[in-house]
């Protein structure tokens, strides 16, 4: 079970804000269809909300890692483990601010996949989480669990660097050493709609909680 440190810079009060959600899974899982949703779901009922996505290829460093992935460059492993988790690290203090600032944020990838995707590369587990301590630690991690055969079969992989089912079989596995008591395990094999209802009373929950004043933690210490 993984700890997570308490930040300590004047929010462990019960200052209102937004909730960090962040949604992981396998390529194809769903995650930017069910981010989506989510996301007309809270504006509807009035909550301040944005959708955010990692890798975030719109920077600088987010260009170097989107030529990576459709294979227009080649970096050493541990080097575009860095480049990941920098693109978060670029995106940290604004995440705080919205989050003190009341928006819940909807993200689609994190932490989590830099972890699972390098090591199962076969980078070591703790050395790909050291650079990603620090970061704010999600509320809620939606898991949408769907084995790499069947997320396979949705749409076709593209071309990028990733989707072969063997590599997606491996990042499953890894995936399954990281949960902690923030992670939801959704079945994404089931409808998109029955998919988007258990999603929403998972957020709700935790919209409300952070409303009434639930301290920010940071990500990640492995005692
Ligand atoms: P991801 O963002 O995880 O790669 P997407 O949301 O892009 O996944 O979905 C991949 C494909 O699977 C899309 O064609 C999408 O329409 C389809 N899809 C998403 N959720 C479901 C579902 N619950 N059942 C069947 N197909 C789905
Ligand atoms: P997406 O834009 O969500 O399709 O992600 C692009 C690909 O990059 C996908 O195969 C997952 C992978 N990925 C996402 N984040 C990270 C990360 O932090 N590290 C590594 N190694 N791969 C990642």
């Amino acid at each position: 079970m993984e700890k997570k440190s308490m930040l300590s810079s004047g929010l462990s009060g019960a200052e209102p804000r937004g909730a960090l959600i962040v949604v992981e899974g396998l390529d194809r899982s769903g995650k930017s269809t069910q981010c989506a949703k989510l996301l007309s779901f809270l504006e509807g009922l009035g909550h301040p909300t944005e959708l955010w996505r990692f890798p975030d290829r719109e920077t600088s460093v987010g260009q170097m890692i989107s030529a990576y992935l459709s294979n227009k460059s080649q970096l050493d492993d541990h080097t575009i483990h860095l480049l990941f988790s920098a693109n978060r690290w670029e995106k940290r203090s604004l995440m705080e601010e919205k989050l003190k600032t009341g928006t819940t944020l909807i993200v689609d990838r994190y932490s989590y996949s830099g972890v699972a995707f390098s090591s199962a590369k076969g980078l070591g587990v703790d050395w790909c989480k050291a650079p990603e301590i620090g970061l704010l630690a999600p509320d809620s991690v939606l898991y949408l669990d769907i084995s790499p055969e069947r997320a396979a079969e949705r749409g076709g992989y593209g071309d990028e660097r990733y989707e072969r089912v063997e590599f997606q079989s491996k990042v499953a596995d890894f995936y399954q050493t990281l949960r902690d008591s923030s992670w939801k395990i959704i079945d994404a094999g089931e409808t998109m709609e029955e998919v988007e209802k258990k999603i929403q009373q998972v957020v709700l929950d935790q919209v409300k909680e952070c409303t009434s004043g639930k301290p920010l933690s940071l990500l990640w210490s492995s005692s």
